[in-house]
């Protein structure tokens, strides 16, 4: 079983893994512990971070980043239509009217869901993994934002089943940040005094999120989240962008917003100088060569203080002990001078500002894997957004949980009823909502008739945010009365807790739209119970739209690539190596003319070959330079031998 913790950022994914000494941080194959969250389709593969980072400027319409946000939205969505002018990829209407992204692959036009780009993206840094741990990978943590909605986690959670990942969590970035404090410290509060309190603050490329979490020996709770999923690092680089238009526009007479290109080299140096005037105040330069038209440009600008927008949270300042802050974008001297005034504290960095959203992670699948043995932690989250649920005829309401309500939680809600009926799932305050539809589902519970007396069955329903922040109704039984037993009946529903939270939190993970109703006897024998299964009508469930053999297609098609390439750079390094030993030392004519002619051949019609052909060239090589590289070793080997026996007599 393997333990893994994946951060996927709008920009930068990091992976924790669980090795015998720990949990660490691991590079990818460019040693490079941030794999950037870019995907390139091409003619002949796909490249996948910072492989398809390095491309930029050339294949910019079809390297697909800042995807994050698209999980789970529609097309008309206003959020991806504000998006949409700034992307050098297209979007695409896909047939259940989600956002898609339009590329050229494999030299045809292809529509790929935002769960499939995301799917790519795991794919990789499931592989990454892979190389790291010298096993298969398939169970591990990922993190979302803690503003995510329904929609948007059961979207990334189908991305990593597209890559073939077995996610035991969605964990929220704050709530993973406050693990990776949280677990290894020793002087925690104990049950019966205070909790300490710590704000976590994690400002990254394109989203702001800040949680208050109590800690006691053993256990955290998070009491509170707020976010504002329009500030980020990257909200910074557009100022700057902004700003340098305009300049470029008066001074130049360069429009740099029609021209994509431009547009993403501007992007590239504005985000280098945002880093630097991280570490100075003083003034820095901009420069660009041949930017547009043949143009060079050259600008300055100081370390701006670029406005913070206000934090909407009803924390208390008061009773804070520590503000931890992550995240690339906490790197700017305003944005740290902002939240130190905000909370009135000096902040804290005690924490790895880019890593320990994915060693939360990682932790939190050690904790959930029976192959690892680490200190116990109960986490408690919360629900962002109060949820109700709504059945018809009558119409009524009920606010299953409320904001900030502890979860993973289950209710289990009472109805009297003598037919099927919907239930609808929505949350409550569609303004405070970051996502436009307010809708979550409507479950169906089928298969209720009255008692064999005419009177109203007894149904139970239980509701619960699971594990990974989704609500789901989870089973619905009716209770049969028996013999001579009496019901009550109520017209209203009861609504009862299941468990404390603290029993919830023992992270079984839910089995999804299952509807299987649970066995135990709940109402001490009196009544049987039977279990209904029941029907959910999903209004924003993602179709699953890439069946798995497609994306292992794909993994299979760039295997193919990476092997011809190595074929073929055998051959030219085979090339060049023997090129350069027969100047020195053997010459030899035959094989002279032969090296030049496959180097030229490399060039011409040797450019695209099959992989059988590279190989068979290399043979052929090998066949003439190898006795020749023999003789010569043994050439060199022979006086050396002498000289060795030498000393020795
Ligand atoms: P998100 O959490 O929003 O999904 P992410 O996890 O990819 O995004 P991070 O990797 O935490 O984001 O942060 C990336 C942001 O931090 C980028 O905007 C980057 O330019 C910025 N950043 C990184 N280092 C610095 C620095 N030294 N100074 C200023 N900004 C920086
Ligand atoms: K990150
Ligand atoms: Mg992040």
């Amino acid at each position: 079983m393997s333990v893994v913790g994946i951060d996927v950022g709008y920009q930068n994914c990091h992976i924790g893994v669980a090795r015998s000494g720990g949990i660490e941080t691991i590079t990818n194959e460019y040693s490079d512990r941030c794999t950037p969250a870019c995907v390139s389709l091409a003619s002949k593969n796909r490249m996948i971070g910072n492989a398809a980072k390095s491309q930029m400027t050339t294949n910019f319409k079809n390297k697909v980043h800042g995807f994050k946000k698209f999980h789970g939205r529609a097309f008309d969505d206003p959020f991806v239509q504000a998006e949409k002018p700034k992307l050098p990829y297209s979007l695409h209407k896909l047939p259940n009217g989600n956002a898609g992204v339009k590329v050229r692959y494999l030299d045809e036009d292809k529509v790929f869901t935002v769960e499939q780009i995301t799917g790519m993206l795991l794919t990789k840094l499931k592989e990454t993994s892979e190389s790291a741990l010298k096993k298969p990978v398939v169970d591990c943590v990922i993190s979302v934002p803690s503003f995510f909605t329904d929609a948007e986690r059961r979207s990334v959670f189908d991305a990593s089943q597209i890559a073939g990942l077995n996610c035991l969590r969605l964990i929220n970035d704050t709530t993973a940040v406050a693990l990776a404090y949280g677990i290894y410290k020793q002087d925690l509060p104990t049950p019966e005094e205070r909790p300490r309190n710590v704000v976590f603050v994690d400002m990254g490329h394109a989203s702001f999120q800040v949680s208050l979490t109590a800690f006691h020996k053993g256990k955290l709770k998070v009491l509170a989240t707020a976010f504002d999923l329009h500030l980020g690092g990257r909200n910074f680089d557009e100022a700057l962008v902004d700003f340098f238009c305009e300049e470029f526009k008066s001074k130049y007479k360069l429009n740099v917003r029609e021209n994509p290109r431009a547009l993403l080299r501007l992007h590239q140096e504005c985000e280098k100088l945002k880093k630097l005037m991280s570490a100075t105040s003083s003034d820095l330069p901009l420069n660009i060569e041949c930017f547009m038209n043949d143009i060079d440009v050259s600008s300055r600008m100081n370390r701006h203080n670029l406005e913070l927008l206000p934090l909407n949270s009803e924390l208390s300042r008061d009773d804070v002990y520590a503000v931890e802050i992550v995240g690339g974008a906490t790197r700017i001297p305003a944005v740290k001078e902002r939240i130190a005034k905000f909370f009135g504290k000096d902040i804290s960095t005690t924490l790895n500002a880019d890593e320990a959203v994915a060693r939360g992670c990682a932790l939190q699948c050690a904790i959930l894997s029976p192959a690892f043995k680490v200190r116990e932690f109960s986490i408690i989250d919360v629900v962002p957004f109060p949820i109700t649920l709504r059945w018809k005829t009558p119409t009524e309401d009920c606010e299953v949980f409320s904001k900030n309500h502890a979860a993973p939680f289950s209710k289990v809600i009472t109805f009297h009823k003598k037919e099927p009926f919907d239930l609808e799932a929505f949350y409550s305050c569609p303004q405070e909502l970051p996502y436009p539809d307010h809708r979550i589902g409507c479950f169906s519970v089928q298969n209720v008739a009255p008692q064999p007396d005419g009177e109203s069955s007894k149904v139970k329903v239980k509701v619960r945010v699971n594990v990974h922040g989704i609500f789901s109704v989870s089973s619905a039984s009716l209770i049969e009365k028996q013999k001579g037993e009496d019901m009550q009946i109520d017209s209203e529903p009861m609504v009862q807790t299941e468990g404390g939270a603290e029993e919830q939190t023992k992270m079984q993970v839910d089995q999804e739209g299952q509807g299987q109703g649970d066995q135990q006897n709940e109402d001490n024998g009196s009544n049987t119970k039977v279990s209904w299964t029941f029907v959910l009508i999903p209004w924003q469930y993602p179709v699953l739209m890439c069946r798995y053999e497609k994306s292992f297609l794909m993994i299979i098609q760039d295997k193919f690539v990476k092997e011809l390439n190595d074929a073929k750079n055998a051959v030219e390094e085979y090339v060049y190596e023997l090129r350069d030993k027969l100047c020195g030392i053997y010459e030899n004519n035959r094989l002279t003319l032969m090296l030049e002619d496959t180097e030229n051949w490399l060039y011409e019609e040797g450019e695209d070959q099959p992989k059988h052909v590279y190989e068979e060239k290399l043979d052929a090589l090998k066949t003439l330079g190898q006795p020749i590289q023999d003789r010569h070793r043994e050439h060199e080997d022979r006086p050396r031998a002498f000289e060795e026996l030498g000393k020795k007599i």
